[in-house]
């Protein structure tokens, strides 16, 4: 049996990386609008890696911060960027603008 060793290995390689393929992160937006997250409460499945697309609807730059889930960007004004998180185990991972940090707060949610 063990000349059957390549091609299951083969099969299971295969296998791996259709699941990776076909495993595109799930989007979620999220709006900075007058110096606040909309919504600033965000809901995201657990165990999964998750694209966020936070929009900039002020004119003023805002850096996307959490220390818990280790991110830290600048998104200009009017500007759009992808932040990346997870996969995430379930729990709370607050966030906040780090340039309007009174105003600025959110909470992600992994469930
Ligand atoms: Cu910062």
């Amino acid at each position: 049996m063990s000349n059957h060793r390549p091609v299951l290995l083969a099969l299971l390689l295969s296998l791996a990386s259709s699941v990776a393929i076909a495993g595109e992160p799930p989007e979620v937006r999220l709006v900075i609008r007058d110096h606040r997250f909309v919504p600033a409460q965000v809901i995201v499945p657990a165990n999964t890696k998750v694209k966020l697309i936070v929009v900039n609807e002020d004119a003023t730059p805002e850096e996307f911060e959490s220390h818990q889930l280790n991110r830290e960007k600048v998104v200009l004004g009017g500007g759009t960027i992808p932040v990346y998180v997870g996969p995430l185990k379930p729990g709370r991972y607050p966030f906040f603008g780090d340039f309007h940090p009174d105003t600025a707060q959110g909470v992600l949610l992994a469930q």
